[in-house]
């Protein structure tokens, strides 16, 4: 009965969101054309419709030179129409946050977005040429979004301490600022966690199977013993 390991194996390889967490934006660091101007401090980020239903597993911020945040930065993610963040942690000063990329990543308690809805995440605390320094001008073309969610412009308020809803909003193929950025996983479709349940639940028969068969508890076909009414 090797079917339903063979098949539950294959479904995670195949499954993404069962082979690790996909990041919304990648991008490598090159073609920006500014770091930050002599202001701040901005919430910055950028609006996005998912286009899967995805769960959110960490929030991050932008770390310019990858050495680490002089202040702590606060993220959060929003509908797009506004209101109180549905999902916001905080990242701590200097490098306990996991720097992943071009962001330092903050995990969350699983948030669900929902297929078709647009959404808007901004980091805070980016100031001018000092404390942390955001990254701008940056081409669409220089760097990628994950297929899951469409990205729609950058975001961005100012200036003003502490997350606020980035209520500016600027073109989706204008040059573009950092920001913000998310992980997360894909919702398995119902059939893929139909055939998940199936194939988990055939894999424990055979194992039980398997183990009666090795000398584990039998069940006696005795006439004998007293039936067992309901
Ligand atoms: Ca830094």
């Amino acid at each position: 009965m090797k079917f339903p390991f063979l098949a539950l194996g294959a479904l995670v390889a195949l499954h993404p969101s069962l082979s690790g967490s996909q990041t919304a934006v990648v991008w490598d660091g090159s073609q920006a054309d500014h770091f930050s101007h002599d202001d701040g401090a901005f919430t910055l980020g950028f609006q996005f419709r998912a286009t899967s239903d995805l769960t959110v597993t960490a929030l991050g911020a932008y770390d310019y030179l990858g050495d680490g945040f002089a202040t702590s930065h606060t993220v959060g993610i929003w509908r797009a129409d506004g209101g109180d963040p549905i999902a916001t942690t905080t990242l701590s000063a200097g490098t306990t946050a996991s720097l992943r990329g071009q962001f330092r990543f903050g995990d969350i308690p699983g948030v669900t977005l929902s297929a078709g809805t647009e959404y808007v995440i901004g980091a805070s605390e980016f100031f001018g040429a000092t404390k942390d320094i955001y990254t701008g001008g940056i081409p669409v073309s220089a760097f990628s979004v994950d297929p899951n969610l469409t990205f729609l412009g950058a975001r961005g308020s100012g200036e003003a301490d502490g997350l606020n809803f980035p209520g500016v909003h600027f073109d989706p193929g204008s040059p573009t600022t950092f920001g913000a950025n998310f992980e997360f996983v894909v919702v398995p479709e119902p059939s893929v966690a139909a055939l998940l349940a199936v194939g988990g639940l055939a894999g424990a028969v055979a194992l039980r199977r398997r183990s009666g068969s090795g000398g584990g508890a039998v069940v006696r076909k005795d006439s004998t013993l007293p039936r067992r009414s309901w």
